[in-house]
């Protein structure tokens, strides 16, 4: 059983103004469920694929929870590896060495190739950051071929690593998926971007993703990877959708609703019954970052839908669905072709929103301002944005939208 990123010491603090208890759908509770499952199914090996602990400050909490597992899994019969990946390359090797049975694959930035007791010809490939920042690919190093010496013919092997694929310029491991393939494995299983990529294939080469979504920006199902090796080449994965909360976005469409908390709060509360009944079985809560759209009926006030509080926007229940966040969208939906003859500032804007919009070119000059925007801020590394055009009508519009109201408010 394979996990991603699980970043121990995180917590998905959001939920607290929901009036939830966020560690009750953190790491930990994800871990131990990873624990449960892998017993459960009696798996031969627990891999780690890196960034294991989120801080070196972490240490703590995450010594007492390895250590747990570890203890757990040893008892089971079952062997836990880990590499080390840019958030836990000073801590993870530390605490390695302290808690009996976890075992650090390529310790140091040494390719290490080790059989996985009980399952037959397995063997894992496995490689650790050495330090918190690594610029060159892993794969251009002599241990790797060294690693792979001595393999025998019918012998399967996975390789485990954590870096940043094909982003050449990345201080975090860069990883070609070209040259991964090259590499005579049966597949590899990659930790860093936390979104998991498309495993369920006969080689799979791409992201285990998070163990479980620890913000909204980590939509989707989260949970380990199942992995069964029936000897070379012969591999299947599936993701056992186990991680306790699910982020989802959530579009409410307010087209022909008056503009009052009343009326969106019903429907909302449509929305949210609706999201609950279509729940995966193990997830204890839905969270769910709201995009009110559409034309409501008549003008509103910006920020009109604040006077629905966090914490009242929350159903009980199993799973539980909470309201973390509620992004105001809708529009006037005038023609931006009618807005534009009105000249000032707002014809200006109109006129520029239309061009994009009709396919035109982005304008000079914000390619550099764009880009700043994408490295900033680092919390967001992880999580996909919008492309350019899409960022930039987005936020034309909702100013489009605060200038016509204070035309309004004028008149
Ligand atoms: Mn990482």
């Amino acid at each position: 059983m394979f996990s991603g990123d699980i970043h121990l010491g995180r917590s998905p603090h959001r939920l607290a103004a929901s009036g939830l208890i966020p560690a009750d759908y953190g790491p930990e509770v994800a871990l131990i469920r990873l624990v449960d499952e892998a017993i459960a199914r009696r798996v031969e090996a627990v891999v780690l694929a890196g960034d294991v602990v989120d801080e070196p400050r972490d240490r703590f909490e995450a010594f007492g929870v390895l250590e747990r597992a570890a203890r757990r899994l040893s008892g089971a019969g079952i062997a836990l590896y880990a590499v080390a990946g840019n958030h836990d390359g000073d801590v993870l090797p530390r605490l390695a060495a302290r808690v009996e049975g976890f075992r650090l694959l390529g310790a140091g930035g040494i390719w290490e190739r080790v059989a996985v007791p009980g399952a037959g010809r397995v063997s894992l490939l496995g490689w650790s950051f050495p330090t918190r920042v690594v610029r060159e690919s892993p794969l251009g190093l002599p241990s790797l071929a060294a690693a792979l010496e001595g393999r025998a013919e019918e012998e399967a092997v996975l390789g485990v690593v954590h870096g940043d694929l094909d982003a050449a310029e990345s201080s975090y491991a860069p990883l070609s998926t070209r040259a991964l393939e090259r590499v005579p494995v049966d597949g590899w299983l990659l930790g860093h971007v936390h979104q998991p990529g498309a495993l369920s294939v006969s080689r799979p080469v791409g992201y285990l993703g998070s163990l479980v979504g620890l913000d909204r920006g980590e939509p989707g199902l989260r949970g380990p990877w199942l992995v069964e090796v029936r000897g070379r080449g012969r591999l299947s994965a599936r993701q056992l959708a186990l991680g306790p909360v699910l982020w989802r976005p959530l579009s409410v469409d307010l087209t022909g609703v008056e503009p009052t908390a009343e009326a969106l709060g019903e429907a909302l509360l449509d929305r949210l019954v609706g999201a609950r009944a279509e729940a995966p079985p193990r997830v204890d809560l839905i969270a769910c970052s709201v995009r009110l759209e559409g034309s409501p009926l008549g003008r509103a006030q910006p920020g009109w839908w604040e006077a629905l509080s966090p914490e009242r926007l929350l159903l009980p229940g199993r799973p539980a669905v909470a309201v973390v966040a509620v992004e105001d969208h809708t529009s006037t939906r005038r023609p931006l072709a009618e807005l534009a003859r009105i000249g000032g500032p707002i014809g200006v804007l109109a006129g520029l929103l239309e061009r994009l919009e009709g396919g035109g070119p982005l304008p000079e000059g914000l390619d550099l301002t764009l880009g700043a925007a994408r490295r900033w801020p680092r919390q967001v590394e992880e999580a996909p944005l919008p492309g350019d055009r899409e960022l930039l009508l987005e936020a034309g519009r909702r100013m489009l939208d605060r200038l016509l109201a204070q035309l309004e408010e004028v008149r």
